[in-house]
């Protein structure tokens, strides 16, 4: 498992956060994310073999979201 920090912006309340989390863990691979809204940012563990940053970046721009 590898573990990456994703920060993000456009989270404004626990309702974003729980949509972001929601959207990384339907990738396939990804063990588990954890989002912080106060920090706006995400860690998510995952299987490099199966997916990784990149993925996580368009899921969450397509959930409404920008990765920075
Ligand atoms: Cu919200």
């Amino acid at each position: 498992m590898q573990t990456a920090i994703l920060k993000i912006n456009g989270m404004s309340c626990s309702g974003c956060a729980g949509t972001v989390s929601r959207v990384l863990k339907n990738i396939e691979g990804v063990q588990s994310a954890a989002v912080n809204l106060d920090a706006g940012n995400a860690q998510v563990e995952f299987d490099p073999a199966l997916t990784g940053p990149d993925a996580f970046k368009t899921a969450i721009e397509d959930a409404g979201y920008d990765v920075v």
